[in-house]
Order: C-alpha cells, then sequence, then structure tokens
C-alpha cells in the first residue's frame, strides 16, 4: 500500500503542468488497479457546484481595518483570479474547485485545541472570531509549483491563539489539521492521500508576528475555496504550509509529519521556507509566474520576509535551513 501511494503521488506538480500529464497520471491509476476509483471520483467533483449559499455569519465584520506595516510591494493580483484558481485537494488535486468547494458546510464550525495545553477545549468559530482582533495584511503568498499571488488577507496574528490556547511548557510545536467529511470532499476518497491534512510550525514560527490566521479576503468572510472558515498565512513559507479549513489545533512536543511530508519527504519538507537558491528536485525555484500579470519575475529569500523570521532559522545547520 505504501508503495502505490508514492508512485501516485510523484505526479503532483507534473499534473499542474499540462493535461497530458494529467492523462499520463490515469495511466498510472489504471496500471495499479485504480483507474475505475479515480474516474468516478474526478466525474463527481463539480457536481455540488450549485449547493445552497448559506449567509456567513461573520459577514458584518466585514471589512475589517488594514494594518498598513504589511505591503504587497506590487499590484493586488485580481480577487477573481485568487478564488478560481486553488489548491484545495480535498476537491480535487486540480486548480478549478471553486465550484466543488461549495459542498462544504463552514456553520457549524468548532475548532478543537488540544494536547500540551493547560486546558483541552473546544470553541466556535464565531466565538473564536468575537475574541480576536481581526485586520487586514497585504502578504504576498508563493506555491511552491512557482506561482505566486499578492492578496488583502482579514483574520488575527497566530500568536493570539496560541495566547489564548495557553500551552504548557512543553509544548515545542503546533499542528493544524483540516476538516476531513469524504460525502463532501471528494478527494478524500482518494485513500492513497494521508487525510486529514496536517501542517505544522515551531512555537517561534507560529508567534511570530507575520503568521497569521486567516479568515477574510479582499474584505469579506474567507470564500470556501479560499480555506473557510479558518485558515493560515505564513507568507515567507510555500504555499503548501497554509492549511486549510482548519478544525483542530494540537500542541506537542514532537515534530508532526505533515501531509505533504508524508507524500514525498525530499521534495515537501517541514521548513519550507521559500528560497531561491534551493531547487525543487524537479524544477527551479528562482523565478515565479505572478498569477495577474502571467509574468515570471525574481522569488525573493523567504518571500522577501528575511528581516521578520530569517533569525528564526540561524540555529538550524546549513542543510536544514536552505532545505525547501
Ligand atoms: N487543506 C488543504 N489546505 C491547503 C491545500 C490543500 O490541498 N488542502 N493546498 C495548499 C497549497 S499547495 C496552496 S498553494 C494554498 C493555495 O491557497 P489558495 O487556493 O487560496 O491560493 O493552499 C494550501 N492549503
Ligand atoms: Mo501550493
Amino acid at each position: 500500500m505504501l508503495i502505490k501511494i508514492k508512485k501516485s503521488w510523484e505526479l503532483k506538480e507534473s499534473e499542474v503542468l499540462s493535461e497530458t500529464t494529467y492523462a499520463n497520471r490515469r495511466q498510472i491509476l489504471k496500471a495499479l488497479g485504480l483507474g475505475g476509483i479515480a474516474a468516478s471520483t474526478i466525474s463527481s467533483m463539480g457536481s455540488r457546484a450549485f449547493a445552497a449559499a448559506e449567509a456567513d455569519p461573520s459577514a458584518s465584520l466585514y471589512p475589517v481595518p488594514r494594518n498598513e506595516s504589511y505591503v504587497g510591494g506590487r499590484p493586488l493580483t485580481p480577487e477573481k483570479i485568487a478564488t478560481t484558481y486553488n489548491n484545495f485537494y480535498e476537491f480535487g488535486s486540480h486548480k478549478s474547485i471553486s465550484e466543488a468547494a461549495q459542498a462544504l458546510k463552514i456553520r457549524p464550525w468548532t475548532v478543537k485545541i488540544d494536547g500540551e495545553v493547560e486546558q483541552e477545549m473546544e470553541i466556535g468559530v464565531d466565538d473564536l472570531l468575537a475574541k480576536m482582533q481581526l485586520e487586514e495584511r497585504i502578504y504576498r503568498h508563493r506555491c511552491v509549483e512557482a506561482w505566486s499571488m499578492v492578496v488583502p488577507w482579514s483574520g488575527f496574528a497566530l500568536k493570539d491563539l496560541v495566547a489564548f490556547a495557553k500551552p504548557t511548557s512543553k509544548a515545542k510545536y503546533l499542528i493544524m489539521q483540516t476538516f476531513e467529511d469524504k460525502t463532501v470532499a471528494p478527494g478524500q476518497k482518494q485513500f492513497w492521500y494521508p487525510w486529514p491534512y496536517t501542517e505544522g510550525l515551531t512555537i517561534e514560527e507560529a508567534t511570530n508576528d507575520l503568521a497569521f490566521m486567516v479568515t477574510g479576503l479582499y474584505g469579506k468572510p474567507l470564500p470556501k475555496q479560499s480555506g473557510a472558515p479558518l485558515r493560515l498565512a505564513v507568507p515567507w513559507k510555500y504555499g503548501f504550509k497554509h492549511i486549510k479549513s482548519i478544525v483542530r489545533f494540537s500542541f506537542t512536543e514532537e515534530r508532526p509529519v505533515s501531509f505533504w511530508e508524508k507524500l514525498n519527504a525530499s521534495e515537501y519538507g517541514f521548513w519550507a521556507n521559500v528560497n531561491p537558491e534551493v531547487r525543487h528536485p524537479r524544477w527551479s525555484q528562482a523565478t515565479e509566474r505572478d498569477l495577474r500579470t502571467e509574468e515570471r519575475i525574481p522569488t525573493q529569500m523567504y518571500n522577501g520576509y528575511a528581516e521578520e523570521v530569517a533569525h528564526l532559522y540561524k540555529e538550524l545547520g546549513k542543510r536544514e535551513r536552505l532545505f525547501m
């Protein structure tokens, strides 16, 4: 089973690059005897496109005041592009998942806080929002696949959530976990992926000023395809660290192994800091495609946030520091 997981995995990036390689992936699934499953999963995607658009009870909170200390450095990506070109494997391993994602029910939405905390708890997302100071920040977003955008996220500092959770002195890492529900997320029927999606940060990263819990986008509640109702933004790291639709925050002593790292540790490491000098094993990270202009621009060290975060990695060995 594990061997099969690795094989199907090697296709992730190529799928994105062209239809031809996408077809190639189907051939491999077929060879593994999984062709039937894959075909039915693919055809069910999008069928829930027009699920009732229930009103978001947090709508009246937006827009929130902009924190001017975070600037994009280049023009914003149009909302239409940022909300229709997405990565959210729960709804399909391609970019056009925005309609399929409407099947996700985002209320009631309960978040669990557990592990190394003074007291484990569950809290409804609207109660959590009421406790947090919301603001807007313009952040650059750099996907490991070498495309990028500049967007106005609304939300609150992750360090405020950490403070609210009261981790014990044993807590060294924060693990976040996405919802799990095969009935709304057809991608989760693809059993060769290690669902649920998880991501992790060190406590120092999670309490860095830049680490942001996103709850809104372009002055409105976060769209489902973007990871409603709660999603992470750590703009100095590759996009896959920006876990969507979070239901659980666990504090641990041990470093977690996240979704992509389980699938392919040599390509999607724990640190995942944006670094133009370190190639992905299959392509250069020196430049990126801006979604607004479709032009290639140079990639910056830590995605341009070195001043804020480089100190976090001083103690790491050279190989670890550079490893994406
Ligand atoms: N749960 C979950 N979170 C996820 C992903 C995913 O597939 N599932 N994809 C990640 C990747 S690779 C990127 S680049 C960003 C994309 O966010 P966007 O669709 O808002 O641009 O979400 C990240 N968060
Ligand atoms: Mo990504």
